[in-house]
């Protein structure tokens, strides 16, 4: 018997449960690749979490003065009341990766679909480089993680050793060499052989004069470039701008440095491109240009973004897109923006008032009045907080479920493994009842069982539920990496794909202001986003930026959308003009720090610029 954590995170860890007197005492993790016998602080807490006092036990409802514990019939009474009321065109369902089992994540928007309810584009973490990385390959998957132990690796804009810890291991265990690219000085950047720093948002420079490199050396592979590839001369034409002082002027990377670059990538590296690329300013451009070195070197399983697309599951299958639609989309970005759009919001798997920028302006609307807001939650987090109606869910833990992952290739049975607390009600059931309560559960997308369209699913990546649930773990065949779904069947080096839809052929850089400072967020080790606060407490409301944009030691970081107050502290090793808030939380008055974190939405994938977020500084 296996489990697969399933929070949103590249390593996807598989365990094997340990029981003593017939109860879960912890999870071992298994010691065969990929896990590699080793788990991260949150692993090692999952089972601590079961008994949480944060958990939620029983349906809430929160009235004028107080908040009631009520029965699920009364909460759901509730909540269709509220849904039948609103245009589904002004209900809106909020779910992202707390969970990223088939199940708990997927299934569910089944039944908002069939509604016709308003959706999210899903855009806040990846969307961005996996749009961007399509118009040039026809899809986005690349390196099976294997790769990562048997070349030199780079991890451009990815603290790998804090977000990645296995990636980061195999690296590192294999002393092949490792060059990072970043902004400032993470855990990564300090042990790589080559630490690149860039100025934020300029990385597609750097990748395009890398290009321009290999091409004046004549270090390309012809034979694939002619093989295989489209619009190459275009891109010689192009990047020919790109030169060793235009890199330096513009991303502040020294020319001996950039030199040192060029010959890492002579030597055929697996490029990591860390999903935070794609919140960047220029972000998507960036993972365009990232992306094509690879072209150039002949290897077109040379970088790695992500495999989410890679196994052939249809996840579009399991939120029901063959028959139903949303009536509209939004960017993720801009929900809080568009809050007035919209009468009820549903939630599940996600905590959007800590971590969409503006989530507080729904925290704000449910407060006022303006929203009905309900969530599905195992936690009381801040969402829950604010909501009108909330719902317990069981912990990954105590239902069974199926897990992939975005980066390895074994797809994992999940077997409950504890009891959930009180009352809490799996994903699924409680939007089976919703449909009885709405009048839709004859509906075909309804009728079928879950685990059906599991099994439907999942065929694509050639295995059975059956299969599955026997073997516990199946190891899912890696992709063709010679076949480009593109508009014209090649790697297009000049995107006629990107022109049919009116967007730049080539990676195009708009270069960004230099006199703001600049707001952006490494990880924290102790957190998968908001999650692991009942364990490890609050982050600190915590800045840290270079002494010469040191302005005392409380901070008010202010900006168009908002301001929030923080701890300051000046560090040397932040570059200029940048300031650190380590992942997600809040100020010194308990406001998300997201308040001021940039919504607007890049190019491609819809993903919000929120780690090019620019900001004022100004004391308390
Ligand atoms: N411990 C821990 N692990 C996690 C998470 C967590 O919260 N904590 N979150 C999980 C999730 S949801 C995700 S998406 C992944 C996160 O993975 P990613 O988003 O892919 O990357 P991060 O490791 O967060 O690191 C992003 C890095 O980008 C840098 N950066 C910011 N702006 C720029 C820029 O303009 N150019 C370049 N080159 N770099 C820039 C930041 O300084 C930071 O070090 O990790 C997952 N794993
Ligand atoms: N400031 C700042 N903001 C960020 C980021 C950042 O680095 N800095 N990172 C961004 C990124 S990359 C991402 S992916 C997003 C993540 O945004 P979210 O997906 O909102 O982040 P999580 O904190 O992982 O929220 C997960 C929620 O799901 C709930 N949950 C967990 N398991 C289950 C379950 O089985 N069922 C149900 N119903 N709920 C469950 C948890 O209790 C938690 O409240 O945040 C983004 N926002
Ligand atoms: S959060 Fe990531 S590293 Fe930690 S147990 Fe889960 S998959 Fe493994
Ligand atoms: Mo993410």
């Amino acid at each position: 018997m296996f489990l697969a954590c399933t929070r949103d995170c590249y390593d996807t860890c598989i365990f094997r449960p340990i029981y003593e007197g017939g109860r879960l005492a912890r999870l071992l993790p298994i010691g065969d690749f990929p896990t590699l016998g080793f788990t991260c602080a949150r692993g090692a807490a999952d089972v601590k979490r079961l008994n949480s006092p944060r958990r939620v036990k029983r349906p809430l409802l929160r009235g004028e003065r107080q908040t009631l514990e009520v029965s699920w019939e009364r909460a759901l009474e509730e909540l269709s009341a509220r849904l039948k009321a609103a245009d589904p065109s002004r209900i809106i369902h909020i779910d992202y990766d707390g969970n990223q089992g088939l199940l708990t994540w997927y299934f569910p928007a089944r039944l908002f679909n069939l509604l016709g309810t308003a959706a999210t584009d899903y855009s806040i973490c990846s969307s961005e480089g996996h749009e961007a990385i399509k118009l040039h390959w026809g899809r986005s998957y690349g390196a099976m993680p294997e790769e990562l132990s048997k070349r030199p690796v780079v991890f451009w804009a990815l603290d790998a050793a804090t977000s990645f810890i296995h990636g980061w291991a195999l690296a590192k265990r294999a002393k092949n060499p490792v060059a990072a690219v970043d902004v400032v000085w993470t855990k990564t950047m300090k042990s790589a052989d080559l630490p690149v720093v860039v100025r934020p948002g300029t990385d597609v420079v750097l990748a395009l004069g890398i290009s321009r490199e290999i091409i004046q050396r004549k270090s390309y592979d012809a034979e694939f470039v002619e093989r295989y590839t489209y619009g190459f001369d275009k891109f010689v034409e192009y990047v020919d701008k790109f030169t060793p002082e235009y890199v330096e002027a513009e991303t502040g990377v020294p020319r001996t440095v950039f030199y040192k670059l060029v010959e890492f990538y002579l030597r055929r590296p697996i490029t990591v491109i860390g999903f935070a690329i794609g919140r960047t300013e220029n972000g998507g451009d960036a993972a365009r240009a990232i992306s094509l070195i690879h072209a150039l070197l002949g290897d077109p399983a040379g970088f790695f973004y992500s495999n989410s697309g890679a196994w052939g599951i249809n996840f579009a299958y399991l939120r029901g897109l063959h028959v139903a639609k949303p009536s509209k989309v939004v960017p993720m970005g801009l929900v809080g923006a568009r809050i007035s759009e919209f009468d009820v919001v549903y939630v599940w798997n996600a905590n959007p008032v800590l971590t969409l920028p503006q989530g507080d302006r729904i925290a704000a609307a449910a407060e006022r009045g303006d929203i009905t807001l309900a969530v599905h939650t195992p936690f009381m987090d801040e969402t829950a907080e604010a909501a009108h109606i909330v719902l317990p869910a069981p912990l990954y833990l105590e239902k069974d479920d199926v897990v992939y992952s975005y980066w390895h290739n074994y797809l994992v049975y999940n077997p409950a493994a504890a009891q959930p607390p009180g009352e809490a009600i799996r994903e699924t059931l409680v939007m089976r009842r919703l449909a009885e309560m709405l009048g839709v559960a004859d509906h075909q997308l309804m009728r079928e069982d879950p685990w059906e369209a599991v099994d439907v699913a999942i065929r694509g990546a050639g295995v059975t539920l059956e299969e599955l649930k026997e073997r516990g773990v199946v190891r899912l065949k890696p992709p063709n990496y010679y076949t480009y779904p593109t508009a014209t069947g090649r790697v297009e080096f000049y995107s006629e794909t990107a022109a049919r839809r009116g967007l730049p052929p080539l990676p195009r850089y708009e270069p960004p202001p230099r006199d703001r400072l600049v707001l952006t967020f490494p990880p924290n080790p102790l957190y998968t986003n908001s999650q692991f606060r009942d364990v490890y407490g609050e982050p600190p409301p915590l800045v840290r930026m270079n002494p010469s944009d040191y302005v005392g030691d409380c901070v008010v970081l202010w900006n168009e959308y908002g301001e929030v107050k923080l701890r300051a502290v000046a560090d040397p090793e932040v570059p200029r003009g940048v300031a650190i808030y380590l992942g997600v939380g809040k100020d010194l008055e308990g406001r998300p720090i997201n308040a001021v974190s940039r919504g607007e939405p890049g190019p491609y994938g819809g993903t919000p610029k929120l780690y090019t977020t620019y900001v004022y500084a100004r004391t308390c």
